[in-house]
C-alpha cells in the first residue's frame, strides 16, 4: 500500500474524529435561550464546572421560620395571610452568621449553595430598592443575601440566586391564590380588581435580578414557580436573554419557562425549544441522562423550610441518594431549612457532616465524575474519569459480582478506594467477575475502582441492568 494511499487514509481518519467530535459538540451544546434565542446557547465552561461539582446546598428560609410552617404554601392556609405578611415585622435571626452556614457546607462536601433570596411570599431577603418587603424593614435591618455570597466566595464555594416567578403578596401578581382562591388556574375567574399587572410586574422582577446580580455575581439562578397562567413561554425566552446579556458566565434552570414541573425529561419531545440550562426534577432522583444536564433538589427533612422535630432523612438514605443521582450522570441539591434565629439545626449539621466524612475517603469517585457506564440500580451506582470506572456497592449481593465488560478493555488493576486493599478479578471476552470479600468495606456505600487501559468515558455506557 503505497505512502500516499496511508497518507490519504490517515488524513480521512482525523477528519472522521474532527468531524465526530463537532457533532457531539453541537449535540451537548444546549439550547439555553429557547426557540425565540436560537444562538442562544448554554455556557458550556460554567456547565463543566456545574457538573463537576455534583453537590450542593438548598436553603430555604424567611420569617416564616417563626411559624414553623411551609415557605410560600402556608400563607392563608395554616398561616393566616394577615399574620403571614406581617411575620417579618418579628424576625430577628441574630445569630445568623454566613461564615458558618458556608462552613457547614464545605464539611458536608457540598460545592454551591443556592439560597431561596424571594420564594412565593414575596418577601426579599436582602435589601431591595424595589421593595419595602425586604430585610431591610425586620427588627434585624439588613440583608442576607450578599453577606453569603460573598463568604461563599471567600470560601471557595459557588453561590446560586432561586428567584420566585409567582408572587402571591405581590399587588402586581394576579391574585391566583387566596384564603378563598385556591390557584385560579384562569384570568375570567379573577375579578379585573385581583388581576394585577404583569408588564409593570415583570419589569420589578428584572429590576430585582439585575439588582442580585450585581449584589451577588451568582453561578446560577433557580427559577421557580412558573407554573401559573400569568407566566407564559415567551416571558421565560425573554427574561433568560435579558439576564445573560446581564452576565454571561451563569446558568439558569429550565423553570425560567413553562418548566414542566414534575414531569418526567424523557417526556419532553423537545426540550430544545425551551429556556433553560439544566433540569430539576423535585424530591426524586431524576433517571440516568448523559445528555441534558439535570439537578435533583430534595430536602434533608420533608419540608423545605425549618420545622421543629420534623421527619429527617438517615445517613444511609443521604449518602445512597447523592450516589444514585451522581450514578444517573445528575447534581444533587441537598436542602436545609435554618431556624428562626439563624442558626442551622445542630442534628441536620451532623447528618451532613456524616456525608461529608464519607466523601472525604471516596470524594474521588464523585467530583468530576460522570455517570455511569452502569446504569443505577438499587445495590450498585457506577461513575467514571480518566481511565477509571468507580463502582459504588451498597450492598454484597453474593461472593462474587459479574458484570458485563467492553471488549477490547482491559481492566489493568481492582482495588476499594478506601485503603487501595486490591481485589480478585477474572475477565473474559465480554464480561468480567470480581471476587468480593466476605464484608464490603462500608456498610453504606463501598467504591470499588477498575483501572483500565484506556479513557473510561470511550466505554458506552450498558443498558441491561440485571448484575
Ligand atoms: C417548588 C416550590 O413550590 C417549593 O416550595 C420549593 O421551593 C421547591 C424547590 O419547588 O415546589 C414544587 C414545584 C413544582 C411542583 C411541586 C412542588 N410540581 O410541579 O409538581
Amino acid at each position: 500500500m503505497t505512502m500516499k494511499i496511508i497518507d490519504r487514509l490517515r488524513k480521512q481518519s482525523l477528519l472522521m474524529v474532527a468531524l465526530l467530535a463537532t457533532i457531539t459538540m453541537a449535540k451537548a451544546q444546549l439550547s439555553g435561550g429557547g426557540e425565540a434565542n436560537p444562538d442562544l446557547l448554554t455556557n458550556m465552561e460554567v456547565l463543566k464546572e456545574f457538573r463537576e461539582n455534583r453537590f450542593g446546598m438548598f436553603i430555604h428560609w424567611g420569617p416564616v421560620a417563626l411559624r414553623g410552617e411551609e415557605i410560600g404554601w402556608s400563607r392563608s392556609r395554616q398561616v393566616p395571610e394577615e399574620d403571614y405578611d406581617n411575620l417579618y415585622k418579628e424576625f430577628n435571626p441574630i445569630l445568623f452568621n454566613a461564615a458558618e452556614w458556608v462552613q457547614i457546607a464545605k464539611q458536608a462536601g457540598m460545592k454551591y449553595i443556592v439560597l431561596t433570596t424571594r420564594h412565593h411570599d414575596g418577601f426579599s431577603l436582602w435589601d431591595s430598592e424595589y421593595s419595602d418587603y425586604d430585610m431591610a424593614n425586620t427588627p434585624y435591618g439588613k440583608g442576607v443575601v450578599k453577606e453569603l455570597a460573598d463568604e461563599c466566595k471567600k470560601q471557595g464555594l459557588d453561590f446560586g440566586i432561586y428567584y420566585s416567578i409567582l408572587d402571591w403578596w405581590h399587588p402586581d401578581y394576579p391574585k391566583t391564590r387566596t384564603a378563598t382562591y385556591y390557584e385560579r388556574d384562569s384570568p375570567e375567574k379573577i375579578p379585573m380588581a385581583d388581576r394585577g399587572n404583569m408588564v409593570r410586574y415583570v419589569q420589578y422582577m428584572k429590576n430585582q435580578l439585575k439588582e442580585l446580580i450585581e449584589l451577588t455575581d451568582p453561578s446560577m439562578i433557580w427559577f421557580d414557580g412558573g407554573w401559573e397562567w400569568p407566566w407564559t413561554h415567551e416571558l421565560g425566552m425573554d427574561l433568560y436573554a435579558y439576564l445573560r446579556g446581564l452576565k454571561d458566565d451563569m446558568l439558569i434552570n429550565n423553570r425560567i419557562d413553562k418548566a414542566l414541573h414534575g414531569v418526567r425529561i424523557k417526556e419532553i419531545s423537545n426540550p430544545e425549544d425551551y429556556a433553560g440550562d439544566y433540569q430539576t426534577p423535585e424530591q426524586r432522583i431524576g433517571e440516568f441522562n448523559n445528555d441534558i444536564p439535570w439537578e435533583t433538589c430534595m430536602t434533608i427533612a420533608d419540608q423545605w423550610a425549618w420545622k421543629p422535630n420534623d421527619k429527617m432523612k438517615s445517613k444511609k438514605e443521604c449518602i445512597q441518594t447523592l450516589l444514585q443521582t451522581v450514578g444517573g450522570d445528575g447534581n444533587l441539591l441537598f436542602n436545609v431549612g435554618p431556624m428562626l434565629d439563624g442558626r442551622i439545626e445542630q442534628r441536620q449539621i451532623d447528618r451532613l457532616k456524616e456525608m461529608g466524612d464519607w466523601l472525604k475517603v471516596n470524594g474521588e469517585a464523585v467530583y468530576g465524575t460522570r455517570g455511569g457506564p452502569y446504569l443505577p440500580t438499587d445495590h450498585l451506582v457506577s461513575t467514571h474519569k480518566d481511565n477509571k470506572i468507580y463502582l459504588h456497592l451498597f450492598k454484597r449481593e453474593g461472593a462474587n459480582l459479574s458484570l458485563p465488560f467492553a471488549k477490547g478493555t482491559k481492566i489493568n488493576k481492582a482495588y476499594f478506594l478506601d485503603g487501595e486493599i486490591p481485589v480478585q478479578i477474572e475477565q473474559d471476552k465480554e464480561s468480567v467477575t470480581i471476587s468480593l470479600p466476605t464484608g464490603l468495606p462500608d456498610d453504606i456505600a463501598s467504591v470499588l475502582v477498575l483501572e483500565l487501559n484506556k479513557p473510561a468515558n470511550d466505554i458506552n455506557i450498558i443498558k441491561r441492568v440485571n448484575y
